[in-house]
């Protein structure tokens, strides 16, 4: 006979217990978009203990309508090995146009990263910054329906050594240093050029204060970048640079 109150006790201890055991990471990893999973990935790959926290239900962030909802992403042949890696199936359309279903890639980017060791917390936003002696020591976070709602409830700590802003377009988690005169302007992302989007946005995913990682189209923001639409090579060599970065920092 199943009993109800089994159900819910397999629930709330699991969960947690697994968020206690998150509360003191090597990297907190903001948004579980595609830069951010994949950040994560080759983190745990590499040794580190990391968890992401979403704001949303879904994982994936821009992937999983491709353009105007038409479902597929493209991917340039510099990050072709990046959907090898999470076995992400694409078709050649052109020499150097890789396509892949949107929605194979966010499931299974999502799949692979969990698997991997990275734990995800859905419906959590990331409302501050931990910043402690010139450096960001961790992030504050909220339940999205308390965000949503604008409720009266005051946040919980999670400590991490890094912190890499995942959140997107806008770079928000960096923003809350420029508003508070720690950082320079974050101009936000420039009108649409692909090619030049995409080499800025791996050029500029780097630690941009003290323990404060951005990459994805945060990095792309903070760096006055052009937009670049529907071509997610980007994204993906964002966060595995970030990540190889932080790994070899986490070393010292
Ligand atoms: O926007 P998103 O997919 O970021 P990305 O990794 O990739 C951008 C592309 O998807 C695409 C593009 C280039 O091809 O233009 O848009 O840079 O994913 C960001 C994730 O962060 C979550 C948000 O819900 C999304 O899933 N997020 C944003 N702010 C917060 C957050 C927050 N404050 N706390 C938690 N999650």
């Amino acid at each position: 006979m199943l009993k109800d109150v089994v159900i819910s006790r397999a629930i709330i201890e699991t969960y947690f217990r697994e968020l206690l055991e998150h509360l003191n990471l090597d990297v907190a990893i903001v948004g579980a978009g595609p830069s951010g999973m994949v950040a994560a990935y080759y983190l745990v790959k590499g040794g580190a203990k990391v968890a992401i926290f979403e704001k949303k239900l879904s994982t994936g962030g821009g992937i999983w309508g491709g353009a105007m909802g038409f479902n597929k992403i493209v991917v340039e042949e510099e990050a072709k090995e990046i959907l090898d890696e999470f076995e992400v199936r694409y078709d050649e359309f052109e020499r150097g146009y890789y396509v892949a279903d949107a929605i194979e890639a966010a499931t299974t980017i999502a799949s692979k990263t969990v698997k991997a060791g990275v734990k995800i917390f859905n419906m959590i936003e990331v409302e501050d910054l931990v910043i402690k002696k010139n450096r960001v020591a961790g992030i504050v976070i909220n339940w999205t329906p308390v965000k949503m709602t604008s409720l009266h409830v005051d946040p919980l700590t999670v400590e991490a050594k890094f912190v890499i802003d995942s959140a997107g377009h806008g770079a928000q988690i960096t923003q809350l240093l420029e508003k508070r005169g720690l950082i320079e302007r974050v101009p936000g992302e420039g009108a649409m050029w692909a090619e030049m989007g995409e080499k800025l946005t791996v050029e500029h995913t780097k630690e941009v204060y003290p323990g404060l990682y951005v990459t994805g189209m945060a990095a792309n923001a903070v760096a006055g970048a052009p937009r670049m639409g529907p071509i997610f090579g980007g994204m993906f060599l964002s966060g595995r640079k970030a990540a190889l970065e932080i790994l070899e920092k986490l070393k010292k």
